[in-house]
């Protein structure tokens, strides 16, 4: 059974759609972040994103982890209060993925593809460590406690900011591991070494999985303006969306090494996270100049905002596509 990505853009208030129970949905607002998701920058309508699937889903609930399952593709998703001190939240993160990991077992071992994580005040200190770095702690702990790869074979991942409210996460898996793909100008994420932090990300760069019998997709991880592990083109918002891009580029070459499938960004559909809205007008030109202004990657690409996990990095772009 094939599981479909798509996405809408349409007046808030017709958030809704009768019918179909979708496995997995998020509705993005313009100007306002609700439920821990990032607000719409552009286009400025509120926007649905669904996964559908072609089989009948059953909800259900695993401690924080709400689920739904169509019997192959599983989509998971968490909203809860941001703890106030850091061992709180080290712990909220790591019972948020320990339930996650029991969600995958208790349905047979499904295998994680993409993983969401929004966080308010990310780059915040909190007794004395980043926000970010306090869930890094948290997320990688319960990956190495369920015996899940936490390094080499790790899911694809973005990790965001809000200015306030609840921490929320949402994730897809199936019924076979993806097969990770890492990019060569990159140092992976799981190998940074320990100035960014006292234990490194979870996740690969890509992961490649086939969402139907043959059709192979590329989940990117959000991709930003790092080489080797150095955030690069510090203040310079063009140029570190022209890094960014040719990380993603660098990601599908190396995807191609391991499928015959061929992946073009023009057509991938892509979420574009901006730290300042004042950025976004220049941060689009230089995307829509890469993809083409009239190719589906640009017409569909949803701007949010949003801060990365490094607080000199100022946009990161993640995508997937077939
Ligand atoms: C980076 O490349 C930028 O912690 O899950 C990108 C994608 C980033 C995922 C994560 C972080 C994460 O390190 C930040």
């Amino acid at each position: 059974m094939s599981l479909q990505f798509e996405r809408r853009s349409h007046s808030a208030d017709q958030t809704r759609t009768a019918g179909v129970l979708p496995l997995g949905q998020r509705d993005l607002l313009p100007g306002v972040a609700q439920a821990g998701l990032p607000a719409v920058l552009h286009p400025a309508r509120a926007i649905t994103e669904r996964w559908t699937s072609a089989s009948p889903v059953r909800s259900s609930r695993t401690g924080l982890i709400r689920h739904q399952d169509d019997g192959q593709w599983l989509y998971g998703e968490a909203v809860v209060p941001m703890p106030a001190t850091g061992v709180a939240l080290q712990a909220l993160t790591h019972q948020l993925y320990a339930d996650l990991f029991r969600t995958l077992r208790a349905h047979g071992g499904r295998h994680l593809l993409k993983i969401w994580n929004y966080l308010p005040r990310l780059n915040a200190p909190l007794d004395g460590l980043e926000v970010y770095r306090h869930f890094n702690i948290g997320r990688q702990q319960a990956f190495l406690d369920a015996g899940a790869a936490a390094f080499e074979g790790a899911p694809a991942a973005c990790a965001l900011g809000t200015a306030d409210g609840p921490l929320s996460l949402a994730f897809l898996a199936g019924p076979q591991a993806p097969r990770p793909v890492e990019n060569p100008r990159q140092t992976s994420a799981y190998h940074y070494p320990a100035d960014y932090g006292p234990r490194s990300p979870t996740f690969s760069r890509a992961a490649l999985v086939a969402l139907a019998p043959g059709r192979e997709t590329l989940f990117v991880s959000g991709t930003a303006s790092i080489v080797g592990h150095a955030s690069v083109h510090l203040g310079d918002v063009v140029q570190q969306t022209q890094e960014a891009l040719r990380n993603l580029h660098a990601v599908l070459d190396a995807a191609h090494a391991a499928t015959p499938a061929r992946f073009a960004l023009d057509q991938f559909a892509h979420t574009v996270y901006v730290r300042h809205a004042a950025d976004l007008d220049a941060v689009r030109a230089v995307f829509e100049q890469a993809v083409g202004a009239d190719s589906p990657a640009a017409r569909g690409a949803v701007y949010l905002l949003a801060d990365v996990c490094r607080s000199e990095l100022l946009v990161e772009i993640e995508c997937h596509g077939e």
